[in-house]
């Protein structure tokens, strides 16, 4: 257990692990990024900024989650088939990875001048990708896919844009990747709570003997912009839109130096997290959509959170 006054997660000493400048083609920042195991490596897709605003998705490689290395080509540019090339015109962004059924499934955010969309695709190995379906209509980000199938259904939390209910964590179900339904909202901004203007799923939920962890991120609007911070979230393990406790605290706030400024500050922002055989965890995040940066946490640390002290 943490003590008291200590932080929940321990950053890495050596944070930032990934910036620009191990990127060898032209970036402005490197963040936001996806990871995974693969064949006892970690597999790191991290969006960057090119020098016309737009984004892209890289792949970095490491042995052992912290020291990583840049491919030299990118991994996802926009689509130049159809029906994905007319929604990616203006980029991709945010990718999370789900290793289920010896595949690697990827969501992303794909951006043009009809909004915001999230594209699945899927790879063996890492070299290549098949673009499955476009899996939501416009003005939906933040797609995380469960690793396992629940009463025989594909399930995701996404995170659907609106001015008129607060933007919010939603739950959905799908037969075959393609056709999603039967939604409900599963977490929504607390008031005058650090999550208060919007929450959206983060890192791509992890198992436990207590129920999925689900890795989220809050937003509050100061005088000086928002803050990005992280939360804990704990939903039942045979009907995952039964929350059953969300830490009242968050996990991680802006405060190392790259966290506080970069391309936009205050931010971290997690797209993330492998869990390892020894109960802990690491965590990946985006530091003020700028650098990448890795902290470690005990799994039943950040499960305690949500059972001990929640705000449902
Ligand atoms: C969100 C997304 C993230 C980004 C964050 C902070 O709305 O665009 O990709 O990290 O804002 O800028």
């Amino acid at each position: 257990m943490v003590g008291n006054n200590e932080p929940i997660i321990k950053r890495y000493e050596k944070n930032p692990i990934l910036t620009k400048h191990d990127v060898p083609y032209p970036v402005e920042t490197v963040h936001n990024a996806g990871v995974v195991k693969y064949n006892s490596k970690y597999i790191m897709l991290f969006r960057s900024h090119c020098r016309n605003g737009r984004s892209i998705i890289g792949l970095a490689e490491s042995d052992d989650g912290l020291n990583f290395r840049v491919r030299p080509e990118p991994f996802i540019t926009p689509a130049n088939i159809e029906p994905f090339a007319s929604y990616e015109e203006y980029g991709v962004e945010d990718p999370r990875i789900c290793f289920m059924g010896g595949e690697y499934l990827i969501t992303y955010s794909a951006y043009s001048k009809h909004g915001v969309r999230v594209v699945l695709v899927k790879t063996n190995a890492f070299v290549g990708l098949e673009r499955v379906s476009l899996i939501t209509q416009a003005d939906y980000r933040n797609v995380v896919l469960f690793p396992e199938k629940v009463n025989n259904r594909y399930v995701r939390l996404d995170r659907p844009h609106s001015e008129i209910s607060p933007w919010s964590i939603w739950i959905s179900y799908s037969p075959d990747l393609i056709y999603w339904g039967d939604s409900k909202i599963v977490i929504k901004p607390m008031v005058y709570h650090w999550d208060e203007m919007k929450v959206g799923p983060g890192a791509t939920p992890v198992k436990t003997s207590k129920g999925w962890l689900n890795i989220y991120h809050g937003v509050f609007k100061t005088m000086d912009g928002s803050i990005y911070r992280l939360g804990v979230a704990l939903h039942d393990l045979k009907d995952p839109s039964k929350v059953i406790g969300v830490a009242d605290d968050w996990i991680l706030q802006p405060e190392d130096p790259w966290e506080v400024s970069g391309y936009v500050h205050n931010v971290v922002f997690c797209c993330g997290a492998v869990a390892e055989d020894d109960g802990t965890i690491k965590i990946y995040w985006g530091g003020a959509d700028s650098v990448m940066c890795v902290g470690t946490a005990l799994i039943a640390d950040l499960v305690d959170l949500c059972l001990s002290n929640p705000r449902l």
